[in-house]
């Protein structure tokens, strides 16, 4: 077995059975600047612990897997520089090397799964980006959520991918994508897109429930809980369109591939909408936070 090193916070709550919260750390240091992402990582945490549950932010510091961070620990990361971005593909490697990385929803999805914890809050999933027709580009975030019984609750998908490729093939996959209280697909900024998730609820008991049959029928794999911005945070679709265009054209003559495509892009919108994008991210993690934490109570309650 891997040694997993937990926070005091989240060895506690394992011992006391009370629900964990998983969080990623690439949002942290690669999805927001210094000194805002420190400050929203640990009031996201304030947020789960406030709504009955518990945080564990993971990530690889010197070759050990956290499960859960000490308050000084999120501070280092937060700072630090060079931290890689890890996803399925690498994080064995940098536990191997000694090496220090954030982990991506794959890679959380992974760590939570270790650790017995169900239930993850982030703001958007990776997914197929514009021009993956030529490019390939699809994250590895989707085929994470076909293998590893994980709920991830996230905004929708951000209007940087190709939104209905990523529905097709989260579709392909078998990954129930489960629209909460709506029946749109949420844009991640803005609540509302003119797609239509395939799946709806209104409870949160029911997507404890939903998760717990998956793992009963034998079936492998975690479902999308796609969780729409509140309204008086959203920032409309007109308003990013040209701001995204521009984002992906500067990303395109540069040349930028790989890893660098997705921090790439969240900086150039950043700084496009002079910081409002990151108001809207704030608003929109801390909803998906709160109802983690509340899907994580239900499926408490569900005997395994
Ligand atoms: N999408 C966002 N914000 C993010 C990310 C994606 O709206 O911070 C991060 C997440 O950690 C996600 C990763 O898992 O980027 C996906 O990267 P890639 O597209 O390289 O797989
Ligand atoms: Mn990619």
């Amino acid at each position: 077995m891997i040694p997993l090193h937990y926070s005091s916070e989240v060895s506690q709550a394992k011992a006391d059975a009370i629900p964990i919260v998983a969080l990623e750390s690439t949002i942290i240091t690669h999805g927001m600047p210094y000194p805002q992402n420190v400050e929203v990582a640990a009031q996201v945490e304030q947020d789960i612990r406030d709504s009955g549950a518990v945080p564990a932010t993971m990530a690889v510091v010197q070759g050990r897997l956290h499960v859960g961070l000490e308050p000084d620990q999120l501070q280092d990361l937060g700072q630090a520089k060079g931290v890689a971005k890890l996803s399925r593909a690498d994080m064995a490697a940098c536990i191997a090397t000694g090496g220090t990385g954030a982990t991506t929803v794959a890679a959380t999805m992974i760590a939570a799964h270790l650790a017995g914890i169900k239930v993850f809050a982030t703001g958007g999933i990776g997914g197929v980006h514009k021009g993956a027709e030529t490019s390939f580009d699809i994250s590895a975030d989707l085929h994470e959520l076909a293998a590893t019984p994980v709920t991830v609750v996230a905004a929708g998908a951000k209007a940087i991918l190709d939104v209905p490729k990523t529905l097709e093939v989260l579709e392909t996959l078998g990954v129930p994508v489960i629209a909460y209280g709506q029946d749109a697909f949420p844009a991640f900024w803005s609540s509302q897109s003119d797609l239509a998730a395939p799946l709806r609820m209104d409870d949160p008991v029911q997507i404890a429930r939903a998760h717990h049959l998956r793992g009963q029928m034998g079936l492998p794999g975690g479902q999308l809980i796609a969780n729409p911005i509140p309204a008086e945070a959203e920032i409309s679709a007109e308003t990013l369109a040209p701001i995204i265009a521009q984002a992906q054209s500067q990303a395109d003559t540069q040349g930028v591939t790989g890893k660098g495509v997705t921090p790439f892009l969240l900086q150039r919108i950043f700084e496009l909408t002079e910081g409002r994008s990151l108001t809207a991210n704030i608003a929109l993690v801390r909803n998906n936070a709160r109802l983690a934490a509340q899907i994580a109570r239900e499926l408490v309650n569900l005997c395994d």
